[in-house]
């Protein structure tokens, strides 16, 4: 409401259509007439969103021809082609992005200047698409950026959601609140809906085996809705590589069942045709877990069964025979979510085209890779067997026929071993029977990976071992993730400071190091260059100041810039353990109450920063997020330490908000119980643009640490081979707290005597360490207090702490997005690159 307007003068906007063309005229010129034209609005008369609107379409103008091009040099040459196939892509704003890729963010801030706006402001109007609900989400749309900078044919295919992952409030008693992200109630932009492109897709209904010695078979009847496409470019930086991301919608088939409206039961018909937009109406606000409900098995069908229309169809344009369907087409599957598109293919191929079951099944273990993203059990799809026969007839049909060949050759191997068999099979036996997506994922690819060298470790001798001594160990590979380390977004755009001093001391322009990181290697030098580390530093304070401006503005708390920034931002969840971290918080705060005026003043304050959402119905995290904003209360107001230690939970973390959050942490944690986090990608993030890590010895933290060297990063923790034998001992001979360790045991009392309020409340949280502490907090809290201390005294030494900065971000080459992206052309699709004239 605040907002001014008309901005500028109008003669400026009256004489913009009559300027001479220049760069930033025609910017102007193509602005104001999307004002008039598109959007319909009297120029010199607009407010910031029309001023987005009006930005962002005439920029997509530039991506729609670099879109066309691609597209069409791609028809022609018909090369192999790779589709990342994810049920989620956590894109977070596009106009900066495509700016910034485009090579005309100064012209289009001039431009729009010249109309009276300023371009910080146009870009903080985009609401973030949030199709994602974490890590998973994040990297396909890093993968995405990446394949386009690095020139390859690679689409995504996902769903066009119309609600996002859920806003996050927190309520006056400090939980957490879900309201709804209607982020196409503006418009987007940024897609556009192709009508022509759309596809039938059934549910339920009768399948019938021929029976005429074919494996055949008929799917008939049930529920027809029409999948639409929507299609989100994707701008390659710095080249004219623009590719596709295509989003489906669900639609009734007709906008009514006439058989129902026949019948004389209209609201029946309109009925049906509210369940078919259900379809694709909200991403399911789970991470790490699976709950069996039929419309999330809908979406994964309803996903998988048009992408592979749509793929398919393209293939036939190039008119080779099906064989080759593997020559030309790649499918990277985002973890199990789209695994029914191995029996849909088989389905597809066995009674569509006619082909034979070995043929059929040779072409589709040659399209599929499998990408596995944790090893936690909770966190592996089962489906079951009831549900899928009902919804799915011909699909179950044709995994029992998989199944049963697959268990055939898995007796000829291992001869009676019964042990084997059931610990294989694609079902699991149990009330109900259910099906195990990951197996069936496993079989029916050619390359299995997990994301980082532990975690494939971990997979091949845990979840998948029987599977390695049957396929052998060369199906199964690793890709350890990149991050849009893509340096594009995370460094030039949201450090830029950053990112020009950097430019400026290697004498290299951003275009070449930002396509290449591991140039950032020559930066090491420079840590014994004192202006540079003093410049170094004063970037860093300067993002801190803009967090902290950031978070006054949004939320009205001032924060304490002189401080240390310690920041732990990623989903709630018992594995990555927040509680770990909130109960050190407490800790320091009851150390700092115990302290003398003269001890204190040796004591460096400290920020503490949370920021994350927690899955709607679990309970646990749900009061770990209570917790923190209970603590908060007390120790922000508390005189004797407000000066020393203050703490922020920040509502709604979503990709813009990390953006500001990271280029200001000087440390920050992931603390994951080791062997749980499967590789974890902040962690990355944080480190290129220069802060510190703190964390376990897992998932990505341990390649981090090889690359900077274990001087530069804090380690704590149990070891992997050991937590097996720790849970152990909890279950079979539990020590009590009080004994094992002492300081935590004063912490969780602390909590319970109500020293936050709510004294009772708490309980379910504390007793999930008091008893089985399946996440070893009680292991490993004395080594984290002790890390943490030696973060505090590495800190007072300035220069020391700005050298292993410099260090870390120069070293953070390999964890670049075009990195991993180039690992799965090269090893895994055999795609090439397609230089776009
Ligand atoms: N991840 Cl299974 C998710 O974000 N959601 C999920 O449901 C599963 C995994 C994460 C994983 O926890 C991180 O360690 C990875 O860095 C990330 O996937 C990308 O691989």
């Amino acid at each position: 409401g605040k907002e001014k307007w008309p901005r500028g003068e109008e003669k400026v906007w009256k004489d913009a259509m009559r300027d001479v063309d220049t760069e930033v005229t025609s910017i102007t010129k193509s602005f104001v007439n999307h004002v008039q034209t598109s959007l319909a609005r009297q120029p010199y008369n607009l407010d910031n969103l029309g001023a987005y609107q009006a930005a962002a379409l005439s920029v997509r103008d530039n991506l729609l021809v670099n879109w066309n091009e691609t597209a069409l040099q791609y028809t022609r040459k018909a090369p192999k082609r790779a589709y990342y196939l994810s049920l989620e892509f956590l894109m977070g704003r596009t106009l900066d992005n495509a700016l910034l890729n485009l090579g005309l963010k100064d012209q289009y801030s001039e431009g729009v200047k010249k109309l009276g706006f300023s371009v910080e402001d146009i870009l903080d109007q985009e609401r973030d698409a949030a199709l994602g609900n974490g890590g998973l989400g994040r990297l396909a749309a890093c993968y995405l950026d990446s394949s386009a900078s690095q020139e390859l044919p690679v689409w995504g295919y996902g769903l066009r959601y119309k609600y996002g992952i859920f806003q996050q409030l927190i309520s006056p008693a400090g939980d957490q609140l879900e309201a709804p992200d209607p982020w196409l109630d503006n418009q987007n932009p940024w897609e556009l809906p192709r009508l022509d492109v759309s596809y039938e897709i059934r549910f339920y209904g009768q399948a019938e085996r021929l029976g005429d010695g074919t494996p055949r078979a008929t799917w008939s009847g049930g529920q027809e809705v029409l999948a639409v496409a929507y299609d989100v470019m994707i701008p390659g930086c710095y080249t004219k590589t623009t590719n596709n991301l295509r989003l489906w919608e669900s639609k009734p088939k007709r906008g009514f069942d006439l058989n129902s409206f026949n019948a004389g039961n209209y609201e029946g018909a309109v009925e049906a045709s509210n369940s078919a937009a259900a379809i694709t109406s909200v991403l399911y606000p789970n991470d790490h877990t699976t709950f069996g409900k039929e419309l999330r098995l809908k979406q994964q069908y309803f996903w998988t069964a048009a992408s592979l229309a749509d793929i398919l169809r393209r293939f036939k344009n190039i008119g080779k025979p099906i064989t080759e369907f593997p020559d030309y087409v790649a499918i990277q599957l985002n973890d199990t979510h789209p695994t029914l598109a191995i029996p849909e293919l088989m389905r597809i191929l066995i009674d569509e085209e006619d082909q034979p079951w070995s043929t059929a099944w040779q072409i589709v273990t040659n399209t599929f890779f499998y990408t596995n993203h944790t090893v936690l059990p909770e966190a592996l799809e089962k489906w079951p067997v009831p549900l899928m026969e009902h919804l799915l007839p011909r699909h179950m049909q044709i995994i029992y026929d998989i199944n049963l060949l697959f268990l055939q050759s898995v007796e000829k191997k291992f001869p009676g071993d019964r042990d084997r068999l059931g610990r294989m099979s694609l079902i699991e036996e149990g009330f109900p029977k259910q099906v195990r997506m990951a197996y069936l994922a496993c079989i029916g690819s050619r390359k299995v990976n997990g994301v980082a060298e532990l975690h494939s470790d971990l997979v091949k001798t845990t979840i998948l071992k029987d599977f390695v001594e049957f396929e052998g160990i060369s199906k199964f590979g690793n890709v350890t993730n990149g991050s849009e380390l893509t340096p594009r977004r995370w460094l030039d755009q949201c450090n830029p400071e950053l990112s020009s001093l950097i430019s400026s001391t290697l004498k290299v322009d951003k275009a070449v190091w930002l396509k290449d990181l591991t140039r950032l290697e020559a930066l090491l030098p420079f840590t014994e260059d004192e202006a540079f580390r003093k410049e170094w530093a004063a970037i860093k304070q300067r993002n801190k100041e803009r967090l902290a401006h950031h978070v006054q503005t949004t939320l009205g708390f001032t924060i304490n810039t002189n401080a240390m920034f310690d920041v732990q931002i990623k989903r709630l969840h018992e594995y990555k353990r927040q509680t770990l971290n909130i109960l050190g918080v407490i800790h320091r705060y009851l150390t700092l109450k115990n302290m003398s005026a003269a001890e204190k003043k040796k004591v460096n304050p400290r920020v503490v920063f949370f920021a994350g959402k927690a899955a709607p119905a679990y309970y646990i995290a749900k009061l770990t997020i209570r917790l923190i904003v209970n603590v908060a209360r007390i120790i922000n107001e508390d005189p004797d330490t407000k000066d020393l230690l203050q703490l922020y939970f920040l509502p709604d973390y979503s990709v813009s908000l990390a953006e500001v959050l990271i280029p200001a942490s000087d440390i920050s944690q992931h603390i994951s119980t080791a062997g749980t986090e499967a590789s974890g990608t902040s962690n990355m993030k944080f480190c290129l643009n220069g802060g510190l890590l703190l964390g376990t010895v897992d998932g990505a933290n341990i390649e981090i640490a090889e690359e900077v060297g274990e001087s530069n990063v804090f380690f704590f923790g149990h070891l992997t081979p050991a937590v097996e034998d720790l849970r152990y001992q909890h279950t079979y001979h539990p020590t009590p707290i009080e004994e094992k360790c002492p300081a935590l045991a004063n912490v969780l009392n602390q909590v319970s005597a109500g020293l936050f309020g709510d004294a009772h409340v708490y309980e379910p949280l504390l007793n999930t360490i008091r008893q089985g502490d399946h996440y070893l907090l009680s292991d490993d809290f004395d080594s984290y207090i002790a890390a943490l201390a030696m973060v505090d005294e590495a800190y007072l030494d300035q220069t020391e702490w700005v050298k292993k900065s410099i260090r870390t971000t120069a070293k953070m080459g390999k964890f670049s997005s075009d990195r991993a992206i180039n690992e799965y052309a090269e090893s895994y699709w055999n795609i090439e690159a397609q230089k776009i004239a």
